[in-house]
């Protein structure tokens, strides 16, 4: 005789929660599904809650419309991750089968979330803006506004002084890459260490410029992909305009009025489980400078940490057959510099897997720190 269990009571309302309820008649096979970004048919970011959950009794989740998202090829060695209190995450037995993304949780509490990776919420981002101007001494320089009026921030440490180097860092074009503000987060963190001699070196000829989270909107409404006009914003770096893409509209004028000497556009990649680069090989700007530097930058950072690599990552463009409407190839063609497309994986680091929490936010912000030393390292060959 089967053992009745509670009704389970799943929800998604909530800051970038994603989920339709199919079927949760049976709580021990639960079938759900990832509802598209609107005015766009991207889906593949989930994030939802589940209470009435029975200790020590396995639960089942589908994502039934798997087969059919943005990035169905990725789910192959995908593991979703879940939390009881949504601050430590951990990931949980995954399959893909028939089209189908398949978890399960033998729970030690009543309730749990799932999410496809940890998320970095508004709330947090709040927090993080605050530590930004108080504790790293940065200034909030200029406020942007997202299609639903949401602030995107630019902040800049440093005194804007001529002669300065000016890096930019910008992050979550794509709303449901959350590994990217948490990457944001450690170059925050790590402009806190007043001690810092690498920064210290760093800052007496570079100022940085952030904008912690290019797409607010998104991320709220749990999108993968576009804002809330259903616009890819790194495919808007040749048209961007206030009435569909204001958040990439904004970080261009802030970049045409103080000038660009290094870009990096951070994301993360559903597929490739590792942490790579793409560069600005295909640019009809293109030179033996920028690729020289591309290929200091990608030396530098791997000689310091096994956290990145350059065997594994997109096929190179071929000689001018770039796709302009990118950040990173827009801006290195625009500035003449050093522009790269920084991707984390949503799945792990292969050549260090971490069984426990796959890829994770505090493995977006311990690499920032080795990407803010590589960026010092190179200060004295940008220009
Ligand atoms: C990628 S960037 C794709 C860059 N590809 C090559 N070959 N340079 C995108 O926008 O599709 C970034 C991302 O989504 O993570
Ligand atoms: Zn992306």
């Amino acid at each position: 005789m089967t053992v009745a269990l509670t009704p389970l009571e799943i929800s998604a309302d909530f800051d970038s929660g994603n989920i339709t309820v199919l079927d949760a008649s049976d709580p021990r096979q639960v079938r759900l599904a990832m509802r598209p970004d609107t005015r766009s048919p991207h889906f593949q970011w989930f994030h939802f809650k589940v209470g009435g959950l029975t200790p020590g009794q396995r639960h089942s989740f589908s994502l039934d419309n798997a087969g059919e998202s943005s990035y169905n090829k990725a789910w192959s060695g995908y593991r979703a991750v879940a939390s009881y209190d949504h601050i430590n995450w951990f990931r949980v037995d995954t399959d893909f089968i028939d089209g189908k993304l398949q978890f399960s949780l033998e729970p030690t509490q009543p309730q749990a979330w799932f999410a496809y990776f940890e998320p970095y919420s508004r709330e947090r981002h709040d927090t993080l803006i605050a530590r930004a101007m108080t504790t790293a001494g940065m200034e909030l320089l200029a406020v942007g506004k997202s299609i639903e009026g949401r602030d995107i921030q630019l902040l800049r440490k440093g005194d804007g002084a001529d002669g300065k180097l000016k890096i930019w860092l910008i992050a979550q074009q794509h709303p449901g890459e959350h590994m990217s503000e948490w990457f944001m987060e450690g170059v925050i963190e790590r402009l806190e260490q007043t001690q810092d001699a690498e920064m210290q070196q760093l800052l007496a000829v570079a100022d940085l410029y952030l904008i912690p989270n290019m797409n607010p909107d998104g991320a709220f409404h749990g999108h993968l992909r576009t804002n809330a006009m259903g616009k890819d914003l790194n495919r808007a770096w040749q048209d961007s305009s206030a009435e569909l893409s204001p958040e990439v509209f904004f970080a261009q004028a802030q970049m045409t009025k103080y000038g660009v000497d290094l870009f990096l556009d951070i994301h993360g990649d559903e597929e490739i489980p590792y942490v790579f680069t793409a560069g600005c090989e295909g640019n009809p700007g293109f030179t033996p400078r920028i690729d020289q530097l591309e290929q200091t930058f990608r030396s530098h950072l791997g000689g310091l940490t096994r956290e990145f690599q350059s065997v594994h990552g997109y096929t190179r463009d071929l000689p001018g057959q770039a796709n302009m409407t990118l950040a990173c190839n827009s801006v290195g063609q625009t500035f003449d510099c050093l522009s790269l497309t920084l991707e984390m994986p949503f799945k792990d680091n292969d050549d260090l897997p971490d069984a426990q929490t796959g890829w994770s936010g505090k493995r977006s912000r311990e690499l920032a720190s080795y990407v803010l030393s590589t960026v010092a390292h190179m200060t004295g060959t940008l220009r």
